[in-house]
């Protein structure tokens, strides 16, 4: 709290090296924070702290780099443990990022636990990587895939989730907070109603994790997932939360050093949590300086974060609506800083190129949620997403620019 009363944005933006470039000759305007967010130097300096002091492989070394090397990478889980409100550090499991969650999670959790005619179900919001997966898992074991659909606004149909439970439904994975629209779903209802069915819950919360507070014991879900490259982190870093009980009873994803605690010819016996789902050497170096990266938002303030983004959403929102043939794509009150939005005649595509040309970052087209654009019958959209860096004037840069744009186009 101590950090809401002031919102420093030049020194926030001092952090980030990368704000100072330019793109075409124009001041870089980054729009893009929904598919990864920029670095803080502090994120970047660990990364080259580690690699010149203390590059070794961890938990198997008897010697001083391994062992400071190994207490960083596990300081980092810990953090993440905090970050997310966990009961136990063992509960955090490390993957590449939110897609190789989720694909754990199905292979693993649906190997042990899913059998023919058992249900799963998903939303209409989905990103492909909570879609494929389940896909997959479902044929080899021929379940069912059942999907919550919406309204023309991104809302999730409430009523059709209800009627949709029953005794099949063994596990119901759904977005937190849609990539493609901002729109936040009601996840504690979600997962209210999934228990009192007795399926399991998975929330993807790698758009939500950035933005908004996360409390797992709280939300009671029984998987939790993210990508650390969307917390300001490192590519190549993923959280899975998993409850302790479930993932002790889950068989290993995938086999190898590290996984295991003996191994014969006859027979292996695992390791213990979190080991047994981390086969093989880690990205040790991107997994600490995730630490950094939690550090920032812990130093800033996730709260001071969040209204400051909120001020940015507002204000875009009311600029874009003021354009005639513009139309937002979930353009409702519970959404987090990403603004979606299809211009009449106007392909996504042409209009990103014009606005790289003046130096602005947006992302265009299905937002890898293919099924959410055929349902809203539209190729794609126009997706501008704002992070604790961004400003007011970028805003106002960026209307200018579309303004300009679609005078071109037509
Ligand atoms: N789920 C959601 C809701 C996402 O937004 C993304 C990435 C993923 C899963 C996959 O995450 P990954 O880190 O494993 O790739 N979303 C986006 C995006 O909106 N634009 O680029 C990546």
């Amino acid at each position: 709290m101590s950090n809401a009363a002031v919102y420093d944005i030049e020194q926030i933006r001092s952090k980030f090296p990368i704000l100072s470039r330019k793109v075409k000759g124009k001041d870089l305007v980054y729009f893009d924070n929904a598919a990864t967010a920029q670095k803080p130097q502090q994120v970047i300096d660990a990364l080259t702290s580690y690699y010149t002091g203390y590059n070794a492989n961890i938990h198997r070394g008897l010697h001083t780099l391994a062992d400071e090397a190994t207490a960083a990478f596990e300081a980092t889980r810990h953090a993440m443990r905090a970050f997310i409100g966990a009961a136990h550090a063992e509960e955090i499991i490390f993957t590449k990022g939110t897609t190789e969650s989720i694909n754990l999670v199905a292979q693993s959790w649906g190997a042990a636990f899913l059998k023919e005619g058992d249900e799963i179900i998903i939303s209409s919001l989905e990103h492909h990587a909570n879609i494929v997966p389940w896909q997959m898992i479902a044929e080899t074991k021929g379940a069912k895939l059942r999907v919550i659909p919406i309204d023309d606004n991104g809302v999730l149909d409430m009523q059709a989730y209800k009627n949709m439970l029953n005794s099949k439904t063994k596990m119901v994975a759904v977005v937190h907070v849609s990539n493609a629209l901002g729109v936040i779903n009601p996840v504690e209802e979600i997962i209210h109603l999934a228990h009192a069915q007795g399926a399991h819950v998975l929330i993807d919360g790698a758009q939500s994790s950035v933005h908004l507070d996360i409390d797992v014991q709280s939300l009671d879900c029984e998987f939790f997932v993210f990508s650390g490259h969307k917390v300001y982190g490192p590519t190549g870093t993923g959280i899975l939360y998993g409850k302790k009980s479930l993932l002790e009873a889950m068989p290993p994803y995938q086999g190898g050093g590290e996984m295991i605690k003996e191994v014969t010819f006859e027979k292996t016996t695992y390791n213990e949590l979190p080991f047994k789902f981390e086969a093989g050497t880690p990205n040790i170096a991107d997994f600490i300086a995730l630490k950094s990266a939690i550090d920032f938002i812990k130093d800033t303030g996730k709260d001071s974060i969040r209204a400051h983004e909120n001020l940015l959403l507002g204000y875009a929102t009311e600029k874009l609506r003021a354009f005639k043939d513009v139309r937002i794509i979930g353009d409702v009150f519970e959404k987090v800083s990403v603004i979606s939005f299809v211009v009449e005649g106007v392909h996504p595509q042409d209009l990103a190129i014009l606005l790289d040309n003046q130096g602005i970052a947006v992302r265009t087209g299905h937002h890898c949620a293919q099924p959410l654009m055929q349902r809203l019958c539209i190729v794609g959209t126009t997706r501008i997403s704002f992070a604790a860096y961004n400003t007011i004037q970028e805003i106002d840069v960026f209307m200018e620019a579309l303004k300009k744009s679609l005078n071109m186009l037509r």
